[in-house]
């Protein structure tokens, strides 16, 4: 596999500073040299240029840095359809903003190939808020609705090329969702799973049901990894940390999963803060997990079926 890293220093999305050195922090981590040794080719595609704002009218909701998550999500989504002509594409944030052109990009791509796309996010958070419905205004809560066709985005974000089918849409990890989300969700055919959903079922079942309805539909999956789906202890360099979170055996398993199941065509890595991380630890456990969806196992074995 040729795996493409793409940086996109975004934080504006967000409050917190440092969500910008994610990237940095991530190869610095060592992330080429892991996948390196999985026996992969790896090309530094370097980050998308810093666009200039775009020039959106006034927005009657109080929104932050519109101009300029605007632009960013143009610029990644181009960058993001040439890269995924050949490859497999790993956009490194950023806040999960970056992940309404990362993912775009690829739709793009993906309905000129004439493939149904399927996305997994991964998420404590369901980021399925509206420019109208957002009460923080912060726009890495956004990505998700703006992805699936929600109204609203007109004239502020890139027109669409290619939005998401929602049935194709799986959230696994979720324990904070806002009521306005909530709503959004209840009349929308987004799979929408919890922690509790996860804690009763267990998070295979879940996921290979997912995957067999990619592999039955002959799709390409597109992973949109939050860091903050991880339990905080786990990973504390994230901004918006909430308790309850996926285990470190759920997230690896999971990430066999997707790679065994061979249907995974490019990923996002988002929200890692290498300014609120200790010792470098959840830079480290997302380079596992990363190496883990592109086949790195316990063993060195694939696992018997
Ligand atoms: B993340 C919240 N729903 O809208 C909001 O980290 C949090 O990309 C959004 O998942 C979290 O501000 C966005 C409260
Ligand atoms: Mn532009
Ligand atoms: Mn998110
Ligand atoms: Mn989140």
């Amino acid at each position: 596999m040729n795996c493409k890293l793409i940086s996109v220093p975004v934080e504006q999305g967000q409050p917190v500073p440092g969500c910008a050195l994610g990237p940095e922090a991530l190869k610095g981590a060592g992330v080429a040299a892991a996948l390196g040794e999985l026996g992969h080719d790896v090309t530094d595609l370097g980050a998308v240029p810093t666009p200039a704002p775009h020039p959106v009218p006034p927005h009657a909701n109080n929104l932050k840095h519109l101009p300029e998550i605007s632009a960013w999500i143009e610029a990644t989504a181009n960058m993001a359809y040439e890269a995924s002509a050949d490859g497999f594409p790993i956009f490194i944030g950023g806040d999960h903003s970056i992940s309404a052109g990362s993912v775009s990009g690829i739709a793009r791509r993906a309905a000129e190939q004439g493939r149904p796309l399927f996305v997994l996010w991964m998420d404590a958070h369901s980021d399925f808020h509206t420019l109208d419905t957002t009460t923080s205004g912060n726009l890495h809560g956004v990505p998700l609705a703006y992805l699936c066709g929600l109204p609203g985005f007109e004239g502020y974000f890139p027109p669409l090329v290619a939005p998401l089918a929602q049935e194709r849409v799986c959230i696994l990890g979720l324990r904070s969702v806002d009521r306005a989300e909530r709503e959004a969700l209840a009349s929308s055919p987004v799979r929408a799973y919890d922690m509790s959903t996860i804690d009763r079922k267990g998070i295979a079942p879940l996921l290979e049901a997912f995957l067999d309805e990619v592999r039955a539909a002959n799709g390409l999956l597109h992973v949109s990894f939050d860091v903050d789906f991880l339990d905080p202890p786990l990973a504390p360099g994230v901004g918006t940390p909430v308790q309850g979170g996926a285990t470190f055996r759920e997230a690896h398993l999971a990430m066999e999963m997707l790679h065994e199941s061979g249907l995974v065509a490019s990923l996002d890595v988002v929200e890692l803060n290498p300014t609120l991380d200790e010792r470098g630890r959840t830079a480290g456990l997302a380079i596992e997990l990363v190496s883990s969806l592109l086949g790195k196992t316990i063993t060195g074995k694939r696992r018997a079926a």
